[in-house]
């Protein structure tokens, strides 16, 4: 009666008789090597692999890797491997004789799945009516230092989510990576951000947000001619009137702005200033500057009107004023984002604009569009601020008109900031901040 060996068995007879005559052996015992298991960025040496050479010879080794987008192999005196993604492939490592026979085993690696790992910051504020938003493939700096929002050990792609524990919050994902916070009435909320990985693996981070209610610092409507007094106005280079509910600032010096200057006496603290506006004249833009009372970052400007600011044409820009530029002179600086033509702006009569700035970011909106959203880490603080008219051709006496302007602030400090607002642009002479400079682009 014939025996039927089992296939296993089968296999093995197989492998030892095309192995044999003379070449390297698999060490008895070693004959199954165990699944190995890495990491992605990990190296490891496969110690369970033996082999020998019956006639006492040097072996060599090789190894090679079926995928290797998932495992490396490398020699390094014996077989190592080094995960490269997450994900399962077989290794086949060979030792050869000086003879140059040769013998292979064959073995699993398993590369494991890292899971993402939220590290961003555990505490958030927005003011009711205000937004807030995240990239989350991207760095933040908290506290003292920059971090990612998520680390994914292995490098690979992440999904997001965000949810929100109150409706005193708003949350949405904007796009692909960008999670939007938006309050809708005080309180404390906690909103969770997950990131998922393409193999399942997710890690997820709370936010304890402070939903907090604007207070209005300061408003004006220009209802009545008291309202200018309200402002500093230099009858030299302004005509300021009221009429019909409008402030209209004409510029009378080339080179000058008409402006009409506010000091609030204290510091607005993660402030918006809404304003309307309009140009009257073509010739003439219309916007405002608000005043940080930091030495360096002096002012912001946000203008609106058709120009050429010298890097190309505008219709808004957004600038700071850098005391240090230009070899102490001190420039305007815009970055890609803050200037263009925007069609939010385009042949406008009367624009809502409104200029967010604190907890690190800045952005203005017209009219409900975002024009633009920045990470900011200038100055935060509002301690005065001009509307003003600047003229772009060579023609005086050109104007622009405010309706209305507010500023509404998480807080405000009363007392010694402002000492520091005025002796910035005392010191060095206000008239620096009034004559209109050159932009320059930030690098
Ligand atoms: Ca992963
Ligand atoms: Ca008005």
């Amino acid at each position: 009666m014939r025996t039927t060996l089992p296939l296993s068995v089968a296999t093995a007879t197989l492998m030892a008789l095309s192995c044999s005559a003379g070449g390297p052996e698999v060490c008895a015992g070693s004959e199954s090597i165990p699944q190995q298991t890495v990491k992605v960025g990990e190296d490891l040496g496969v110690t369970a692999i033996c082999f020998e050479d019956p006639s006492g010879g040097t072996l060599t080794y090789t190894a090679s890797s079926a995928d290797v987008s998932i495992v490396e192999t490398f020699i390094r005196g014996s077989v190592w491997i080094r995960g490269v993604a997450p994900g399962q492939a077989t290794v086949t490592a060979t030792a050869t004789n000086e003879a140059d026979k040769s013998e292979s085993i064959e073995f699993q690696v398993l590369v494991t799945n890292q899971a993402p790992e939220y590290t961003g910051p555990t505490e958030g504020s927005v003011g009711v009516g205000r937004f807030l938003s995240w990239n989350l493939n991207d760095s933040v700096f908290v506290d003292t230092a920059w971090t990612d929002y998520f680390v994914e050990p292995d490098g690979e792609e992440m999904t997001f989510e965000v949810t929100s524990n109150s409706g005193s919050l708003a949350v949405r994902m904007m796009d692909d990576s960008i999670a939007s916070f938006t309050g809708m009435s005080e309180g404390q909320v906690q909103a969770t951000l997950t990131a998922t990985d393409p193999h399942g693996g997710s890690g997820s981070g709370n936010v304890d947000f402070t939903v907090w209610e604007p207070q209005t610092i300061f408003e004006d409507g220009f209802d009545n001619e008291s309202s200018l007094d309200n402002y500093e106005i230099d009858t030299l280079l302004t005509m300021a009137a009221i009429e019909n509910g409008w402030l209209e600032l004409a510029a009378e010096s080339l080179g000058f702005l008409g402006y009409a200057f506010r000091d609030l006496g204290g510091e607005a603290i993660d402030w918006t200033i809404d304003v309307s506006l309009r140009t009257v004249d073509a010739d003439a833009t219309s916007g405002i500057r608000i005043f940080t009372g930091h030495q360096r970052y002096v002012y912001y400007e946000l203008q609106f009107g058709l120009q050429d600011i010298g890097l190309g044409d505008a219709n808004f820009v957004f600038a700071w004023f850098d005391r240090q530029a230009n070899g102490g002179q001190g420039g305007l600086f815009v970055t890609d984002d803050t200037w263009g033509i925007s069609s939010f702006v385009e042949d406008f009569v009367e624009l809502d604009v409104s200029l967010t700035i604190g907890g690190n970011r800045a952005y203005v909106t017209v009219d409900g569009n975002t024009l633009f959203y920045l990470g900011f880490g200038l100055p935060g603080e509002l301690a005065a601020f001009m509307m003003a008219t600047w003229l772009e051709g060579q023609q005086t006496g050109l104007s622009s008109r405010f309706n209305e302007v507010r500023v509404t602030a998480r807080d405000f400090a009363d007392a010694s900031p402002p000492a520091v607002m005025r002796d910035s642009y005392e010191r060095f002479d206000f008239g620096e901040f009034i004559e209109v400079k050159q932009i320059q682009q930030h690098k």
